[in-house]
C-alpha cells in the first residue's frame, strides 16, 4: 500500500505526430530519495483499432489537433480523478479497481481508457522505483510470476494495411528468430535479415522508406511478393527458412472487410481480389504452403467468429493464430473465444483493457489454458518502454514491437538488453 501524493497529467505527441497523454503519479516517499517517488507513463495509441476495445477518449476540439487533443482530458485527470486519490493508500489492484468503479462503463467511455491506464501504469512505475525494484520483477511479483525469460522479437519489416501506404492489405509482415539463443542474438539476428531485405528492395529499385512501425513500406504487387523478398532476405543473410526464422503476418482483416459497403466479401485491394470467408481461408491456406508462416493475426475479421473457427480447426496445430481485434484483452471475449477455439494464442496491449490488474488477469488465462501471449505495442507509440517490462514480468514467450528502426520501437529493445543484461548478473 502506497499513498498517492500528487498527479500530474500532460498533452504530449505521439510517433505519428499525435497528442497523447502522459500521466506522472507521486507516492509518499517518507525516507526514501525523493527522485524514487514517481512514475511516468505515456500511453500509445492505434490505427487498426478493434471495434471491441475500451474507449480512447479525446478531447474533439477541431481547433487543435484536429479534434485529437488531449489537453482537457488531462486536466480532467488532474482536476476531477486524482481530487478523489490524493491521500488516499492503494496497491495496484485497489487502485485499478477503484478506477474500474468511478468509470462506471463497461468500455471505460467515461473517463477514457487512456486516461485510467496512465495513472495504472504510472502508479505501478512509481510503486517499483520507490521498492527499489525493475519495473518487470514488481510485475512479476503481482503476477505471482517466478520466472522471469526474455521474450522472442516478432520483428516487423514490411508495413501494410493502415501502417503505411505501400497498398498492401496484410498489415504487418513480421521476422521470427526460430532458435534457442540470447535476446541478443535473436535481436542481432533479426537485424541483419532487415539490413539485408533493405539492399535486395533497393535492387529492385522499390522504395527503402518506412511506414508507422518502421517496416519498410514498398509497393510491391502482392503478399507473395512481399513473402518472397522477406525469405530472400533471410536466406542472404546465411539462414534457413523453417529451422533459423519463420514468419509471422498480421492480416488485420477486419481493415479489409466492411459488410456494409461490400456485403460478407474480404476485399484484397493490392491484389484485386474478393473472397468469402472460406475464400480468404484457401487464400492462407497457399501462403502457408509456400512460405515459411509460423503465425498469423487476426486472419478473419473481429465479428467473424466462424471464420477464425474454421482456420484454427484446420491450422490450429501447425502455426500460431492469434487474436488480437478479436479479444481485445478484454477477459469475457477472451473467454468466449476459448470456448470457441477461435485461436490459439492472443495479443495483449494494455491500453485495450486500460489497466495493467486486467491486462494480467488476461495473460494469466493465457497460461492456464496453455495459449501462447505476444505483448504487444500500438502502432503510435513513445519512448516508454513499460512493454518490454510487462513481457519479461510475465514470462512472455514473445514480443512484437516493430522493426529494428525508429527510435520509438528501438526504446523497447533496447530495454530487453539491458534487462538481459542485468538477469545475467
Ligand atoms: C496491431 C497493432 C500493433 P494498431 O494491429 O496489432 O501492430 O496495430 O496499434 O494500429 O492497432
Ligand atoms: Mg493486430
Amino acid at each position: 500500500m502506497s499513498k498517492i501524493t500528487k498527479i500530474e497529467a500532460r498533452e504530449i505527441l505521439d510517433s505519428r505526430g499525435n497528442p497523447t497523454l502522459e500521466v506522472d503519479t507521486y507516492l509518499s516517499a517518507g525516507k526514501a530519495d525523493i527522485d524514487k517517488n514517481k512514475g511516468r507513463f505515456s500511453v500509445p495509441s492505434g490505427a487498426s483499432t478493434g471495434k471491441y476495445e475500451a474507449l480512447e477518449k479525446r478531447d474533439g476540439d477541431l481547433k487543435r489537433f484536429r479534434g485529437k487533443g488531449v489537453k482537457e482530458l488531462a486536466e480532467r485527470i488532474e482536476k476531477e480523478i486524482a481530487p478523489d486519490i490524493l491521500g488516499k493508500d492503494f496497491n495496484q489492484e485497489t487502485l485499478d479497481k477503484f478506477l474500474i468503479e468511478k468509470d462506471g462503463t463497461e468500455n471505460k467511455s467515461n473517463l477514457g481508457a487512456n486516461a485510467i491506464l496512465g495513472i495504472s501504469m504510472s502508479f505501478a512505475k512509481a510503486e517499483a522505483s520507490l521498492t527499489n525494484l525493475p519495473l518487470w520483477k514488481y510485475i512479476a511479483s503481482l503476477s505471482e510470476n517466478k520466472i522471469s525469460s526474455l521474450p522472442t522479437p516478432m520483428v516487423n519489416i514490411i508495413n501494410g494495411g493502415v501502417h503505411s501506404d505501400s497498398g498492401l492489405d496484410i498489415q504487418e509482415f513480421m521476422i521470427v528468430p526460430l532458435r534457442k539463443e540470447s535476446f541478443a542474438e535473436k535481436l542481432r539476428q533479426c537485424d541483419e535479415v532487415f539490413q539485408n531485405l533493405k539492399k535486395i528492395l533497393q535492387e529492385n529499385s522499390f522504395s527503402i522508406a518506412v511506414g508507422d512501425e518502421g517496416g519498410f513500406a514498398p509497393k510491391l504487387k502482392s503478399h507473395r511478393e512481399a513473402l518472397g523478398f522477406i525469405e530472400q532476405a533471410i536466406e542472404k543473410s546465411g539462414f534457413k527458412l523453417r529451422e533459423d526464422f519463420g514468419i509471422a503476418l498480421d492480416a488485420a482483416a477486419s481493415e479489409f472487410y466492411n459488410p456494409l459497403v461490400n456485403g460478407d466479401k474480404y476485399i484484397l485491394k493490392s491484389e484485386k481480389k474478393e473472397f468469402t470467408s472460406l475464400e480468404l481461408l484457401n487464400y492462407y491456406k497457399k501462403l502457408i504452403e509456400d512460405f515459411s508462416i509460423i503465425s498469423i493475426e487476426d486472419p478473419f475479421d473481429q465479428d467473424d467468429w466462424e471464420g477464425n473457427i474454421l482456420f484454427t480447426e484446420k491450422f490450429g496445430k501447425e502455426i500460431m493464430i492469434v487474436g488480437d481485434d478479436l479479444f481485445v484483452t478484454n477477459i469475457k471475449r477472451f473467454e468466449e473465444g476459448i470456448e470457441k477455439k477461435a485461436a490459439n494464442s492472443i495479443l495483449i496491449k494494455l491500453n485495450q483493457v486500460g489497466t495493467l490488474s486486467e491486462t494480467l488477469e488476461v495473460i494469466k488465462k493465457a497460461q492456464e489454458v496453455g495459449w501462447q501471449t505476444v505483448i504487444s505495442h500500438r502502432s503510435g507509440e513513445t519512448e516508454d518502454a513499460s512493454i518490454a517490462h510487462l513481457a519479461v514480468g510475465v514470462s512472455s514467450k514473445y514480443i512484437k514491437t516493430g522493426s529494428v528502426s525508429r527510435g520509438e520501437r528501438i526504446a523497447k529493445y533496447n530495454e530487453l538488453l539491458r534487462i538481459e543484461e542485468s538477469l545475467k548478473e
